[in-house]
């Protein structure tokens, strides 16, 4: 995977308000291509892997815990320049704080409960594309 790929989840409040299909529908009409896709859940085991990156910090055991709630989508996506191109797209982390329009801000409920995760580098999208899908399940 070079760096026109990203990957994303959509998070499990938003899945649970039926947010997923006006999300998707958003995402592919920007221009990022779906790759692969897929609904599971995860353990809070395999949460707690996942954002390893955030251990230590006073919001990861919530954010485990919240991660692990419920089932989520997972989707890779392919665009130029995905990671940057997608983390503008989706809004600032704070719902709060992201600009209109923004699937942050139109589907968030709060700073954990954001609607989507979105790679934060080239090096992460292959780590985070690499923990769900396999080769057989990539198109
Ligand atoms: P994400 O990884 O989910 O795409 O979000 P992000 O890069 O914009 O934000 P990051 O700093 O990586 O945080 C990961 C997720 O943790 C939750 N969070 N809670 N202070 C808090 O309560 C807090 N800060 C972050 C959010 O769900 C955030 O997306
Ligand atoms: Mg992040």
């Amino acid at each position: 995977m070079a760096g026109n790929q990203t990957f994303t989840m959509i998070k499990p409040t938003a899945f649970k308000k039926n947010y997923a299909g006006a999300i998707l529908k958003m995402i592919t009409e920007a221009g990022f291509q779906v790759k692969a896709m897929k609904l599971t859940r995860l353990t809070a085991e395999q949460a707690g892997t996942f954002y390893a990156v955030h251990k230590g910090k006073p919001f990861y055991q919530a954010l485990v815990e919240f991660m692990s709630s419920g089932p989520i989508v997972a989707v890779i996506l392919e665009k130029e320049n995905a990671v940057e191109a997608f983390r503008n797209f989706i809004g600032a982390t704070n719902p709060e704080n992201a600009a209109e329009g923004t699937i942050r801000k139109l589907y968030g409920t709060s700073l954990q409960q954001n609607a989507v995760h979105g790679s934060d580098s080239d090096e992460n999208a292959v780590i985070e594309a690499d923990f769900f899908f396999s080769k057989m399940e990539r198109f």
